[in-house]
C-alpha cells in the first residue's frame, strides 16, 4: 500500500477483459506488491466484473489489495477514470496510476514510473521517447499514434512525446487541483485533456520510456469515433490557446 511516494492506487478500467484481468492483477502483485488496485468495470457482458469480485475476495497476496467499482453499463474510459480518481481522493491515496487491463501496459515498468514521480506531479509512460518501444503493432498503428502525438505537440505547443498514452501516474495533490468534473473527453482525448490541464496548471510533467505490447487476448475498444473526437478536441483547444496568446499580446502592447 505504501511506497516511497506514499500510498498508491492503480486504476484498471475494464470492459470484457475476462481473459486479461487475472494476468494483469498477478503481474501487479509481483512487480508492485505494495500498490492497491481498483478495477472499474462497466457491467462487462463477459462477466469481468464478477471475476474481479472473486479475485478481490480470494486474493491471497494481501487483504484489501484489490477493490472493484461496478458501473451500470459501458459509460466510457474517461468517466471510468474520473470515478476511480474520486474513489482514490475520498480514501486519501497519495498516488493514482492509470493502467489498461489488456497487457499493453507492463507492471514491470511501473516501479520506474513511480520512482520518477518523486520529482514530478505527473509521470507519463512514454512509447515515443528514447528507450520507448511498441511491440506487435502494424505500421498503420505506428503512423496513427506518432502522427497524433506530433499533431498534439505542435498544435498545443506542449513538449510531450506521448500525450495520448494511458499508462501514467499522478500525485493526487495534482488531481485535486484539476477540475475533474468538467472533463467530458473519452479515449485518447481524455489522456491528452488530462496532460494538457496538468501542463497549464504548472505541474511538473516527466516522461519515462515504456515498452507497450499490443494485446494478445480479447478485443480492442478503439474506434474511429475515438480518433475523430481526439482530432476535433485537440484542434479546438489549440485554436483557443492561440487566441488567448494573441489577445494577451494585444493587451500587453496596448497597455
Ligand atoms: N470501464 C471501462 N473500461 C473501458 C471502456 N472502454 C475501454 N475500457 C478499458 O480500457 C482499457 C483500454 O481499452 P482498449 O480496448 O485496450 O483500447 P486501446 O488500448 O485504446 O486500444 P488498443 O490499442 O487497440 O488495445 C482496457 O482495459 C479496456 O477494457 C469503458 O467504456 N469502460
Ligand atoms: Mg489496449
Amino acid at each position: 500500500m505504501t511506497s516511497s511516494v506514499g500510498r498508491v492506487l492503480v486504476i484498471v478500467p475494464t470492459y470484457n477483459e475476462r481473459e486479461n484481468l487475472p494476468i494483469a492483477l498477478d503481474r501487479l502483485a509481483t512487480h508492485v506488491p505494495d500498490a492497491d488496485v481498483l478495477v472499474v468495470d462497466d457491467g462487462s457482458p463477459d462477466g469481468t466484473g464478477e471475476l474481479a469480485e472473486k479475485i478481490a475476495e480470494q486474493d491471497g497476496t494481501r487483504p484489501g489489495r484489490v477493490h472493484v467499482l461496478h458501473r451500470s453499463g459501458k459509460l466510457g474510459l474517461g468517466t471510468a477514470y474520473i470515478a476511480g480518481f474520486h474513489w482514490a481522493l475520498e480514501r486519501s491515496y497519495d498516488v493514482v496510476v492509470e493502467m489498461d487491463a489488456d497487457g499493453s501496459h507492463r507492471a514491470e515498468d511501473l516501479p520506474r514510473i513511480l520512482d520518477a514521480l518523486r520529482d514530478a506531479d505527473l509521470v507519463l509512460g512514454s512509447r515515443w521517447v528514447p528507450g520507448g518501444k511498441v511491440l506487435n503493432w502494424p505500421m498503420s498503428r505506428h503512423i496513427l499514434s506518432r502522427g497524433a502525438n506530433t499533431y498534439t505537440r505542435i498544435i498545443l505547443g506542449i513538449p510531450l512525446g506521448d500525450a495520448t498514452g494511458g499508462f501514467r501516474a499522478y500525485r493526487t495533490a495534482l488531481l485535486r487541483d484539476l477540475a475533474l468534473d468538467d472533463i467530458a473527453s473519452q479515449g485518447y482525448c481524455f489522456q491528452v485533456d488530462m496532460a494538457w490541464r496538468a501542463v497549464r496548471q504548472g505541474a511538473r510533467v516527466v516522461e519515462v520510456p515504456i515498452t507497450f505490447v499490443e494485446r494478445e487476448l480479447g478485443t480492442s475498444k478503439m474506434s474511429r469515433a475515438i480518433v475523430v473526437e481526439a482530432l476535433f478536441s485537440v484542434t479546438r483547444w489549440g485554436i483557443a490557446e492561440r487566441s488567448r496568446r494573441v489577445a494577451g499580446a494585444f493587451r500587453r502592447s496596448a497597455g
